[in-house]
């Protein structure tokens, strides 16, 4: 068992060179180096991006972030577009985004192979200057606008290490989901069953991608994160729950958006085995 717990469990990620650093409106050709989570903050908010092949949804996802960011002028704000290794030109696509709003603050981040949500999301988070981190899909699947929500459940934690999470848990009765397939319900209810026995049974929607965290959260977060696949949003909150940071769910809206790229049968199979993956480290305590 100890053997397939190594075999199984992901080597720590590789940090390319050319992953430190950012391309944008200033550096389209060359590219600037890339600051550090352990930094102090220089700016009020980051929004993480995670992007693979998204050049179908990320530019209306975009016009509705930048629009909503332009409404609250005196909280700086950049956005973080990490292209997980895509082969379709999502980076060179959210660079030609980038230059065309020039008067906001879009950094694009091109990753040399796909690692996964999970993988991408962390390489934003670790690259961040913001005093808050968004985490927010590309497919623009959530409102924007209920960043507002979460920021205020945050104003309420304080200033430490604090996390705010968009749920869509109040939604399980309408037809948002009702609407999803038999199979994405039935695998929604087994998940939530595996969950209680990982131990983040306390969280009603871990899987929602509108999360907030605070820099400090951040910091101690996503330096220890290992999973970089679907599932690394419990990793975090299970961390978080070991960690005693405050974690607060907050109701947000949310519409299915075409061109999900989850494989719900492959990708399953897939969450379970890091289920295992992360348990089995945590009580062996190499994680
Ligand atoms: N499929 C996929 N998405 C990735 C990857 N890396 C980053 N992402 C991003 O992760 C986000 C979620 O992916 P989606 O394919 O929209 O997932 P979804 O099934 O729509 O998820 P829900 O919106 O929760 O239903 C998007 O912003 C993707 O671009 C990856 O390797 N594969
Ligand atoms: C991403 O795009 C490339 C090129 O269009 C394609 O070969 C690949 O299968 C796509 N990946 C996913 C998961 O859709």
């Amino acid at each position: 068992a100890y053997a397939a717990i190594i075999f199984f469990t992901p080597p720590p990620p590789i940090e390319f060179t050319s992953e430190r650093r950012y391309r944008s409106a200033r550096y389209t050709k060359d590219t600037a180096p890339l600051p550090s989570i352990k930094d102090e903050p220089s700016i009020d908010l980051t929004v993480v991006i995670p992007a693979y092949n998204e050049t179908a949804r990320l530019s209306g996802m975009l016009e509705t972030t930048l629009a909503h960011l332009s409404a609250h002028p005196k909280r700086k704000a950049e956005i973080l577009i990490v292209d997980d290794g895509s082969r379709d030109g999502t980076g060179e696509f959210a660079l030609k985004l980038a230059r065309e709003r020039k008067s906001a603050d879009i950094r694009v981040i091109i990753l040399e192979r796909n690692r996964g949500k999970g993988g991408a999301v962390r390489h934003g988070m670790m690259h961040a200057r913001g005093r808050r981190l968004l985490m927010v899909d590309a497919d623009g699947a959530s409102r924007f606008e209920d960043l507002e929500l979460l920021w205020e459940a945050m104003d309420k934690l304080g200033d430490g290490p604090a996390i705010a999470i968009g749920s869509r848990a109040h939604l399980v009765k309408t037809d948002a989901v009702v609407k999803r397939s038999l199979l994405r319900n039935l695998l929604m209810y087994g998940l939530h069953t595996i969950l209680r026995i990982v131990g983040v049974g306390h969280i009603r929607d871990t899987q929602c991608g509108f999360k907030l965290f605070s820099r400090p959260a951040a910091g101690i977060l996503f330096p220890a994160q290992r999973l970089q696949t679907w599932i690394f949003d419990v990793e975090l909150l299970l961390r978080a729950k070991q960690a005693n940071i405050p974690v607060v769910e907050v109701q947000i809206e949310w519409h299915e958006v075409p061109g999900s790229k989850l494989n719900v049968f492959m990708d399953s199979l897939q969450m379970l085995r890091d289920l295992l993956v992360l348990r089995a480290n945590q009580l062996l305590g190499r994680w």
